[in-house]
């Protein structure tokens, strides 16, 4: 019936009212008057899941038949965030819902505030997943995600005496509206076992892995309607379950706790998320999600592929597969596998078949974030993918040795195996290995991984291989939605909306710098959402701030390497200049909110004691008369992406201060740019290209280059030297106890000793200083600022993750769009 409405007929205000009525009164069960803010917001929601379905049925269905090659993105982390808004307003209904709403009695700001957050991600990989999968369906790109269905996203941070405490992230608690289920859709997964080994007719090996255990995988499909396009893609994310020859088998052995316990560990697979960013966590679980999920993923894949009765040789012509960081790796083993011992191709056309398939995204250089599996746990769980890697090594390490010959160092360097005690394989150097393209996310990043991680490899395999694509964001999610006033007046001045799904045109609002009424409602705009984000910390933290004080932001994950450290001893430093000082002089102190924001890793101590640290500091700063309007500071708890849409229109300055060469792209700077925000920050990551876009006027940039780095490790080291001297008066000011007892702070303080600094805070403290002092200066000419805040924004069309995606797809996939046609 769906297919048979037109589309002006299923999408007016009378036919929405009715499918939302009809929702509560039938799905949901209730009757129509009973109904409040969470129950229309469900009913609101299936109504849109429905005309979700309906694009996503008739995109797949066009899809099958015309079979052009496709890129699935591999990726354990999709951070999406909520959908509702999302779906609406790319489907182009959100003024038609909101118009239904009103009439019904209700309000669709409130309602969107009952959904959750789908935190299926720890940071910037898992959003950057997201911002993709956007992007390729506004593009009509034929494009897949694949991910795994966690029961439990990243956990919830509540802050309890300053420090953090987790708790778990059950999202699931009442049914989720964005996904179908596919329970028609299951593949068996096996782990363990052993490997057969057995002659055929023509005298050839052949290897037969018998798994030792078995579970099943079900398809739980979320889809991703395009902006502005009929197209709407999918991400498929699998769930573990027992499979019900193994319940059979205990059973009928007669132990029944014994078959309870299985399939609990064949549910444990997808239950929950890895907390850790930036940081390797070798656990057993971890590698079984991996396996699990790449294996799942490339069984569907081949069932897609064999439908079309090609030849194996047309596989990359047909598919193209996307890793995401090193996470997916097991992707290439498992399809050598499948191609060898299972459809009995030759190694070397099988290979040829894999390397041409995959490409890889590396997202850091930082050593404790490189994967790494013990051998012996690897080949416990999979003894055939274990001989496999090693004959990859094999054949691989032989060609090295033709190619340099006699150089016993550069083998063990470029090895997939390290020669520790155990063994381990590098997962990094595999994906290398495997993949025809290797990229990094930022034109400094990608530099510098061919210089440090992966040098060897640039000189085996030539420059070719080793490619930039600077990542982008989605400017539908990131203002569009997140910004709704701002990005009504940008659509008013250009004179249509054209401009979001072509970023390159906001540089027409440059010329609109010198018109004062233009920059009055720039920044009107500018503090509504100010106001917004003061009710959300008022809320939050109980704590009231004004908004118009400078709004100063540093909302990321917490790591050493991002520096929130420096930040808050700057704001100590701050607050003691402050307290130095005489009315008079406090008269033309430029007011700031220091607002911080981020979940630290469970098991990260240091990072949890930098939270610690900042709630001590608020404390102290917060209630200090003599202080008043001019310093606040708060930690925002649960930082996640709802809560980012509300910050990021909101900030007039943001914070991306890593040591440089430690941040490999970041994308929130991005964010911030592209609503107005100016942004403070290191040369690192994609700062260096949004300082090529904006121009120096407008970004604040100090602190040693990527280049200096090692130097002065070195120096710190062997020569030793003084410590920042406003940095020894803030860390004596901690020591004297100012901010509580003094001891809870001492690891942390320790990591400044000489010698130690490894992320170079003294060294950088004096010029972020200034750096900040800048800001003051700079924020106090206001007219100056608007104007400088306006060409941020116009500068930014090089970050839209179109520009990203469309590089992929060229230079990378090889994959072209395709139009659904509009059969409504
Ligand atoms: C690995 C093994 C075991 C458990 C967890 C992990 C793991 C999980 C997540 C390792 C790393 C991550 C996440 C990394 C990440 O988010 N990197 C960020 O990627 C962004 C998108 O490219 C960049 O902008 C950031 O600079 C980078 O830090």
């Amino acid at each position: 019936l769906w297919a048979k409405l037109s589309k002006k007929e299923a999408n007016d205000i009378e036919t929405i009212q009715r499918s939302i009525v009809h929702h509560v009164t039938t799905t949901l069960a209730r009757a129509a008057y009973n109904m409040d803010n969470f129950s229309a917001y469900q009913a609101v929601a299936l109504s849109t899941r429905d005309r979700l379905i309906s694009r996503w049925n008739e995109t797949q269905g066009q899809l099958s038949k015309i079979d052009p090659k496709r890129v699935y993105y591999l990726s354990l982390e999709f951070l999406l965030g909520r959908s509702m808004d999302n779906a609406l307003l790319n489907m182009g209904l959100k003024g038609t819902y909101d118009k239904s709403i009103e009439k019904l009695g209700f309000n669709m700001e409130d309602i969107i505030e009952s959904e959750v957050d789908a935190a299926l991600g720890n940071g910037g990989l898992g959003r950057l997943a997201a911002c993709y999968m956007d992007s390729l369906a506004t593009l009509d790109y034929p494009a897949w995600g694949y991910g795994l269905r966690y029961n439990y996203g990243i956990f919830q941070q509540r802050i309890v005496d300053g420090y953090q405490t987790e708790y778990p992230d059950y999202w699931l608690n009442f049914d989720n509206p964005w996904e179908l289920a596919r329970l028609d859709i299951s593949i068996q997964i096996g782990f363990g076992g052993h490997v057969q080994t057995t002659q055929d007719e023509y005298g050839v090996t052949r290897h037969n892995w018998v798994p030792g255990q078995s579970v099943q995988a079900i398809a739980y499909d979320v889809p991703i309607p395009g902006y502005d396009t009929e197209n709407c893609n999918n991400i498929r994310l699998w769930r573990s379950k027992p499979t019900r020859v193994f319940d059979l088998t205990s059973f009928n052995e007669g132990n029944y706790e014994k078959s309870v316990e299985d399939a609990t560990n064949a549910e444990k697979i997808t239950s929950v998320l890895y907390p850790n960013d930036n940081t390797m966590a070798g656990k057993e679980l971890r590698l079984k999600q991996q396996y699990f999920w790449t294996a799942a993923s490339l069984h569907d894949i081949v069932r897609r592929f064999k439908k079309s009765m090609r030849e194996w040789s047309d596989f990359p012509d047909q598919v193209a597969i996307q890793l995401n960081d090193t996470h997916p790796t097991l992707a290439i083993v498992e399809l050598q596998r499948l191609l060898v011992d299972e459809e009995m191709l030759s190694w070397d056309d099988a290979w040829e078949i894999v390397t041409k398939t995959f490409a890889f995204t590396n997202h850091t250089v930082l050593p404790e974030a490189m994967e790494k599996w013990s051998v012996p746990m690897f080949e416990y769980l999979l003894p055939r993918h274990l001989q496999i890697i090693f004959d990859i090594n094999l054949f691989f390490l032989q060609k090295v040795e033709k190619k340099v010959p006699n150089d016993r160092g550069l083998l063990n360097r470029m090895s997939i195996i390290e020669e520790a005690q155990p063994q381990q394989i590098r997962m990094a150097h595999l994906a290398v290995v495997g993949s025809h393209k290797v990229n990094g996310v930022a034109a400094l990043h990608s530099n510098l991984i061919k210089t440090t991680i992966f040098k060897d490899f640039v000189e085996y395999y030539g420059e070719e291989k080793f490619i930039n694509m600077t990542n982008g964001v989605t400017p539908r999610r990131w203002l569009h939605q997140s910004n709704p006033q701002l990005s009504a007046l940008i659509t008013q001045t250009l004179g249509n909306d054209k401009w979001l799904k072509d970023l390159s045109l906001l540089k027409g609002l440059a010329a609109k710098t010198g018109d004062a009424a233009f920059r009055k409602k720039w920044m009107t705009i500018k503090r509504n959402n100010k106001v917004r984000l003061a009710e959300l910390i008022k809320e939050r933290c109980q704590v009231e701030v004004s908004p118009d004080a400078l709004f100063d932001v540093q909302v990321k994950r917490i790591h050493e390497y991002k520096r929130q450290f420096m930040n808050i001893l700057s704001v100590i430093h701050r607050y003691r200049t402050i307290k130095s000082m005489t009315a008079a002089q406090k008269a033309s102190v430029q007011p700031r909110v220091v607002i911080f924001g981020g979940k630290a890793a469970p098991g990260y101590y240091i990072a949890k004691l930098v939270i610690k640290l900042i709630n001590s500091v608020a404390a102290v700063v917060n209630q200090d008369p003599a202080v008043g309007d001019l310093l606040k500071v708060v930690f925002i708890p649960d930082y996640n992406v709802s809560v980012a849409e509300v910050i990021v229109p909101a900030s007039d300055i943001s914070q991306h201060i890593s040591t440089a060469g430690t941040e490999a792209s970041g994308t929130s700077n991005m964010k911030f740019v592209l609503n107005g925000g100016l942004i403070i920050g290191t040369l690192d990551g994609a700062n260096v290209e949004i300082l090529e876009e904006v121009g120096e006027d407008n970004i604040f940039i100090f602190g040693c280059m990527a280049h200096e780095v090692e130097d002065i490790r070195h120096a710190q080291r062997y020569r030793g030297v003084p410590m920042d001297p406003a940095l020894q008066g803030v860390i004596s000011a901690i020591e004297k106890g100012t901010f509580e007892d003094p001891k809870i702070f001492q690891p942390l303080i320790s990591t400044l000793t000489v010698g130690k600094d490894f992320y170079l805070i003294s060294s950088d403290f004096a010029s972020y200083i200034a750096a900040n002092q800048q800001v003051d200066a700079a924020y106090k000419k206001q007219e100056e600022w608007s104007k400088k805040s306006i060409l941020c924004t116009a500068h930014m069309g090089k970050f839209s993750s179109d520009r990203s995606v469309k590089e992929y797809a060229d230079e990378i996939w090889n994959i072209k769009p395709y139009s659904v046609e509009d059969e409504g």
